[in-house]
């Protein structure tokens, strides 16, 4: 009997399936290698015990699975994992034998290590920009904004996000759905869960939200891919976001990120609308700053908290029309040729929802300006049809 089947036998069905394909697609674990343990198939001698039984008839299915079972728990984990399996268990009813099986298959992975403690939004402003709106990035916009018009106007005209901030931030995630990460998702938050301190109780929280999600939607954990912190598919949604904000806009009874344009739009639409996304509202503006205090200013962060009004009063001027009633944060970005100092308005720090970078969010807003009139200029359409 080949280990395929008899995991078949062990385990659920679907769980079986991932394994199974995972040695198939991911090359991962080498020919006559048990995934589990790392010895020789052969050289098993629980598995050749096992195979015996299975071979002679299956009815010693049970008895191989309570062999099986107590080989997990002898298996070599982590106290920390360890506590984690059995709250796991716990809280959410996954069988630990199990659970201890399949993170037995997760791998720490040094490039992602690596990829984690260099991020691109930690680089200044201008080279953030320099790597993100770019002409082929912006040509990639209109051409995606092109092919899937309807699809946008409908999502803009559900949740109140233009189409050119939902492609371009779909062009930053993912360049139009062509990058959406090569890293097991698996591998990744097991990684950043319990071989990196910064951030561990974050990644031990959203590979919860992985292991639930999977189960949720029958998706195959190790087979899953996504970028080197575990943002999956088209948009780039971590667990918990696609748990909580991820839709069906195709209407299928699936929620897709990877093989659905739909699905992607209206999720990301979704998404900013439910920080507070305001239809037809401003993004950001430059100010002009007359005080020495902009220490001060920036530690407002981006998150609105003074009016127009307030922010003259302490020497910043708004450029361009902002009604004094409204309320703004305030950032300065590094540019080559020095400061740069802007007023954050509701929708800035709504995309900061999606990434904290101020980078980010401006690469976002910038992208999304220049896709909009690049549009127009080369097809004469504006950015709206009302
Ligand atoms: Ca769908």
């Amino acid at each position: 009997m080949n280990s395929a089947l008899l995991e078949t036998c062990l385990l659920d069905d679907a769980l079986a399936r991932r394994r199974t394909n995972r040695k198939d697609m991911t090359g991962k674990y080498a020919a006559g290698e048990d995934a589990i343990s790392g010895d020789k198939v052969r050289s098993h001698p629980i598995r050749r015990r096992v195979d015996r039984l299975m071979s002679f008839c299956g009815i010693g299915l049970a008895l191989a699975a309570a062999i099986f079972a107590q080989a997990a728990l002898s298996a070599d984990v982590k106290p920390e994992v360890e506590e984690w399996v059995q709250r796991m268990e716990r809280e959410h009813g996954f069988d630990a034998a199990e659970l201890r099986n399949m993170m037995a298959q997760f791998k720490p992975n040094e490039t992602i290590i690596k990829a984690f403690n260099t991020p691109a939004t930690s680089k200044p402003w201008h080279f953030f920009r320099n790597l993100y709106v770019t002409s082929s990035r912006v040509d990639g916009g209109v051409a995606f904004w092109e092919k899937h018009a309807e699809l946008l106007e409908r999502a803009r005209a559900k949740y109140g996000v233009p189409e050119e901030v939902i492609t371009s931030i779909i062009g930053i995630e993912s360049f139009y759905g062509k990058r959406t990460g090569r890293f097991q998702v698996a591998d990744a938050l097991y990684t950043l869960g319990f071989e990196v301190p910064r951030r561990s109780k974050f990644f031990r929280g959203q590979l919860e939200h992985f292991l639930l999600l999977t189960r949720e939607n029958d998706f195959a954990p190790l087979e899953i891919k996504g970028s080197f912190a575990g943002a999956m598919g088209i948009p780039q949604f971590i667990p918990s976001s696609y748990r909580e904000y991820a839709v069906d806009f195709d209407g299928d009874g699936r929620v897709d990120l990877w093989n659905s344009v739909s699905d992607a739009v209206g999720s990301v639409g979704n998404y900013l609308s439910r920080f507070g996304w305001k239809a037809d509202g401003q993004v950001v503006v430059p100010a002009n700053v007359s005080t020495d205090s902009v220490e001060n200013l920036e530690s407002l962060g981006v998150k609105p908290s003074l009016t127009m009004s307030q922010f003259r009063s302490r020497g910043v001027e708004p450029e361009g029309t902002v009604a004094d009633n409204t309320s703004g944060g305030f950032f300065v970005l590094e540019d080559e040729d020095g400061p740069q100092y802007w007023i954050s308005l509701k929708n800035f720090y709504v995309i900061t929802r999606y990434n904290r970078s101020k980078n980010y969010a401006m690469a976002v807003y910038q992208l999304a300006q220049q896709i909009a009139q690049q549009r127009q200029q080369q097809t004469g359409k504006t950015a709206r049809r009302e």
